[in-house]
């Protein structure tokens, strides 16, 4: 839809009377929020429909994302932006003397993901669109997102997260889509003379119903779609359900989240539910597939299935139950297609984290499927026989003492296996799945991560990237990699003065919400030094805290210390179950307590840990901060992707050769980054040789040995159980994450950072560098790699690309 001010005004009124019988004066912002989003909407259905139609049209092969977690956050400014209608929407409700900022504070975030993951999966999404390539996301639509964090006596409390209290304004619901999922009972197979036929008896049947959200591409007249599924029970089956009770048992199967990310859960819901949203997505797609009475020995040219960490792994067993049961295909051609269509990404090599699943659990939630995995495995420990030794074979079949893992069932189904960064490929490929990198060589690649410069950028920092327009135009808006431009304009004086004026105002926002929210005062001129991120050992926000201690205790010792003053800033929240992560939480907030209330020091120190942290609290803090900490133990983290989102806006970061900060450093230079602590093959040879012992740290460095005693001697106060177990963790228990070994090495790298900070011009230089390095990690050029090494796509060639650009 063309769109001006006026005809937006006109409609924006049109639907608002339609839709609430209320003027603009009378509407509250609710009801403004909705009407806006019915607005948007159907400036975007006819699109959403021809892109559809033109894939189909075409015959273009698609892929479908299967992910358990999308993590989207609010749509209203990014479907805004990506239509090309953010501006003239913004005049127009100015005109009616309302705020695009206040209408979009509203949504709720649509938090149905933990994390790293989930948020790749809606980065990934975003970029499909924009790049306009046939993408589509397949996922749960869970009734509780993310739980909602509150800290009560600085501890953490979850309450439930019910973002669907005003109804999902984006998606739609599709009942004539559904399809039926069978699970439980028994499976016989029976021999009718022509094939084997599965008989199912006493099996719940579950109707999975589809939600689409529509996915805007930017400025390119294109919308993909993200499927999310909601379990129901048929008509048909009603009377197996008579109580509110024995209905619950069957809609509770998409209720829930599971709010960890760290560590595998055992539970049998969890198997449910990916089996649940496996079976529907594979079911849907091939229904589609059969329409057009294409071969199915020709579906892999077609359509390609991407497996986002092990959790959608099933795919490869269900996608082969169709073929065999249903189409009556033969054993070694539907290997071949599965093969052929699936591909699959991990995330991680953190051994608590991989899935396996009892043998027994599986013959409950699905018997033909666990049939399907152990022929899957019995074929291929067979074919290895004589090839490789016994012990090979063991190690890396799929079933091993009655679990089932579910990483060798996505290696060994699919041909394409990614880490998402250099350093955690290579680990995959030396380490962690040597075995399988030998015997599939070939599969393995590397896809570092990236990020919507759209969603990080463009909306979030509105005022830097009319900072960027000044200095190199709006070709970036389109490529990220045009932000490589800025460099040219290294020694500009004015643009370097610019970028730190936009930082400043940033900052400011920043400091009235911390003030609004926590009523802790902030000055924005001090340093703001933010990690965000889950709470996690091994991300070290401990490591934060520790130096935090430090520098307050170097305050005590002398107020009139010179130290540039800083803000840390924390978002994070921990797993329900992880009690660690908790207590780190708790002492966060007595050290930021006791820091906050302090007059002695001057102001000079301050702690802020924002609750909730999630999406649109991101969008906040990014733009706002000076520092960012990337400073997990090295190894540990696949990838990271806040580090991207941070250095983007003009932040420097604090990192460990870990990740991709690997990979930040390299485009930056060293002297744009801030790197400390243990590398890679340090790591790996105290883990080998056990030769770390961390009281040896405590005992020798004076500092370290006065920091945390500060965790058991009362100086923290409230933390007499918290501080002993921090303590012990560290010194009795080893600590597992070289904390007390790489703290030294971070104290000076902080240390630079301070000193950096006093030369304001070649601070903002070296943000501009980061800024214009941060094009890298667009996930537009991700998404595009994996386009064309994994899934063999290619975008739409429709005449209509482009044609919305004109908007503006
Ligand atoms: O995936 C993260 C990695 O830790 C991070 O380094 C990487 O950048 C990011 C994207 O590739 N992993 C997760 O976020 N993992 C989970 O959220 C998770 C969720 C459920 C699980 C296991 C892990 O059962």
């Amino acid at each position: 839809m063309k769109i001006t001010q006026e005809r937006f005004v006109r409609e924006f009124k049109k639907q608002l009377a339609e839709k609430f019988a209320l003027d603009v004066k009378d509407a509250a912002p609710i009801e403004l929020y909705q009407t806006l989003v019915s607005v948007v909407k159907s400036g975007y259905s006819e699109i959403w429909r021809n892109t559809w139609k033109s894939y189909v049209k075409n015959d273009q092969k698609q892929v479908y994302y299967f992910s358990i977690e999308f993590l989207p956050g609010r749509l209203l400014k990014s479907n805004l932006l990506n239509m090309g209608w953010y501006d003239v929407v913004d005049k127009g409700l100015k005109q009616m003397g309302l705020s695009l900022d206040k209408i979009s504070e509203s949504e709720v975030d649509m938090a149905l993901g933990n994390g790293g993951l989930g948020r790749l999966a809606s980065c990934f999404m975003d970029a499909l669109a924009s790049d306009g390539l046939p993408g589509n996301g397949n996922g749960i639509r869970y009734k509780y997102g993310l739980f909602k964090q509150k800290f009560v006596d600085g501890y953490q409390i979850e309450l439930p997260n019910e973002w669907l209290t005003d109804g999902n304004n984006w998606a739609v619901a599709r009942e004539s889509k559904a399809v039926d999922v069978l699970m439980g009972g028994q499976v016989h197979l029976i021999d009718n003379g022509k094939y084997l036929e599965a008989i199912y008896e006493g099996a719940d049947v579950i109707k999975a119903v589809p939600y689409d959200t529509g996915i805007v591409g930017y400025r390119n007249d294109h919308v993909n779609t993200m499927r999310l599924w909601d379990a129901q029970i048929p008509a048909s089956e009603e009377v197996k359900y008579p109580t509110i009770e024995d209905r619950r048992r069957v809609e509770d199967l998409t209720s829930v989240l599971y709010p960890d990310d760290s560590n595998y859960e055992g539970r049998i819901l969890r198997l449910k539910q990916e089996y649940f949203f496996t079976s529907a997505g594979i079911q849907s797609i091939i229904r589609h597939y059969k329409k057009y009475d294409r071969p199915l020995n020709e579906i892999s040219e077609h359509i390609a299935i991407h497996i986002n960490d092990t959790h959608p792994a099933m795919c490869v067993a269900e996608f082969m139950r169709i073929l065999l049961d249903k189409e009556h295909m033969d054993w070694d051609e539907a290997w071949q297609q599965t093969v052929k269509t699936m591909s699959y990404t991990n995330h991680t090599i953190m051994a608590e984290a991989l899935e396996k699943w009892p043998v027994e659990m599986l013959a409950t939630v699905q018997p033909r499927i666990l049939q399907i995995i152990q022929e899957i495995d019995r074929r291929y420990a067979l074919e290895l026989e004589g090839k490789k030794d016994h012990d090979f074979i063991e190690r890396t079949r799929i079933i091993k003492d009655g679990m089932v893992k579910m990483a060798h069932l996505a290696i060994i189904g699919s041909h394409s296996t990614n880490g998402v960064a250099k350093l955690h490929t290579e680990l995959l490929e030396n380490d962690v799945l040597r075995d399988f990198y030998e015997l599939y060589p070939e599969r393995f690649n590397n896809k570092t991560n990236g990020i919507t410069v759209r969603r990080w950028l463009q909306v979030a920092n509105p005022e830097l990237s009319k900072t960027i327009d000044q200095a190199i135009g709006t070709a970036w808006r389109f490529d990220a990699k045009k932000l490589h431009e800025l460099e040219k304009h290294v020694g500009d004086k004015k643009l370097l003065e610019k970028i730190g004026r936009a930082k400043l105002d940033n900052k400011k926002k920043l400091a009235a919400f911390i003030k609004e929210d926590t009523g802790i005062e902030v000055s924005p001129h001090a340093i703001f030094d933010v990690q965000i991120k889950r709470l996690h050992a091994y991300k070290r926000q401990l490591l934060n805290l520790l130096h935090i201690v430090k520098l307050y205790l170097d305050l005590k010792d002398d107020p009139n210390r010179d130290v540039e003053p800083r803000v840390f800033i924390f978002g994070a929240k921990a797993a329900p179950s992880y009690h660690y992560a908790k207590t780190i939480i708790k002492c966060i907030n007595e050290v930021a307590n006791m820091i906050n209330n302090d007059k002695t020091i001057n102001d000079k120190l301050k702690v802020v840990f924002l609750e909730n942290y999630g999406v649109s609290l991101a969008e906040k803090i990014i733009p706002a901060a000076d520092v960012g900490e990337q400073i997990s133990t090295a190894t540990k983290e696949a990838s990271g992707t806040s580090n991207m989102k941070l250095m983007l806006n003009g932040a420097l970061t604090v990192a460990t050769l870990d990740g991709a900060n690997i990979e930040i450093k390299d485009h930056v230079g060293e002297d744009n980054i801030f790197i400390f602590g243990l590398t890679k093959d340090e790591v790996l040879e105290y883990e080998k040789n056990h030769h770390y012992y961390a009281a040896e740290y405590y005992n020798s460095n004076p500092v370290i040995k006065r920091v945390l005693d500060a965790f058991v001697d009362g100086t923290i106060p409230n933390i007499e159980v918290e501080g002993h177990e921090i303590y012990d963790s560290l010194l009795r228990v080893n600590d597992e994450y070289f904390v007390l070994r790489d703290f030294a090495s971070y104290v000076q790298a902080q240390e630079a950072v301070s000193e950096a900070y006093k030369d304001k011009q070649n601070w903002n230089k070296m943000c501009l560098i980061n800024i214009a390095n941060a094009g890298y990690f667009s996930a537009d050029d991700t998404v595009e790699k994996y386009a064309k090494e994994i899934w063999d796509i290619k975008p739409n060639s429709t005449e209509m690309r482009g044609k919305a650009k004109d908007v503006y």
